[in-house]
């Protein structure tokens, strides 16, 4: 089973692709969809500028959950209120940088409710480690290959 991540500019997405897979490697930013392995890597500006949104769309019929992600260290809301409707696919929330002494992961997972994410939130940090072997738990169980 394939995973997608979608969310802001700098929430996470591409780190958090390599702390699943356990790639060694700093993230940079990424500039278009890529595929990391099986998994689908998107930019923050596909969740953030509507014109992008069918692209988003489309590109998450690809894989058969998606991850839509939220920062904890970052008040701003930047999702619109029922994004993770758009996609006709289970929709698994993840609270991001947990690790920083600014982070309200409460605040993060109100977001992700806010944008329409009704099932499983998890909180991690891929700096420390925090909570990356539930989330990778979790997609084992349900056959996303990892
Ligand atoms: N403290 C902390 N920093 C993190 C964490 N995850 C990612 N970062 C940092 O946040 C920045 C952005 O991370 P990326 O993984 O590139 O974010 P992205 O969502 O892929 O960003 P785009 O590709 O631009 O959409 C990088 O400097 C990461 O090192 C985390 O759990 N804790
Ligand atoms: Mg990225």
């Amino acid at each position: 089973m394939k995973i997608m991540v979608a969310g802001p500019v700098g929430v996470g997405k591409t780190s958090l692709i390599y702390a699943l897979k356990k790639i060694n490697s700093a993230a940079r930013k990424t500039q278009a969809i890529a595929f990391i392995g099986d998994a689908i890597d998107t930019p923050g500006e596909y969740a953030q500028i509507p014109r992008f949104y069918s692209a988003l769309m489309v590109t998450s019929l690809e894989a058969e959950v998606v991850l839509l992600l939220s920062d904890a260290a970052d008040p701003a809301v930047t999702l619109p209120p029922n994004f993770a409707g758009m996609f006709a696919r289970p929709i698994v929330g993840v609270v991001t940088k947990i690790d920083l002494p600014c982070a309200d992961p409460a605040k993060a997972e109100s977001r992700l409710r806010q944008a329409g994410v009704t099932a499983e939130v998890f909180p991690v940090s891929t700096l420390s480690g925090e909570g990356i072997d539930a989330l990778y738990q979790f997609l084992k169980e349900r056959r996303c290959d990892l």
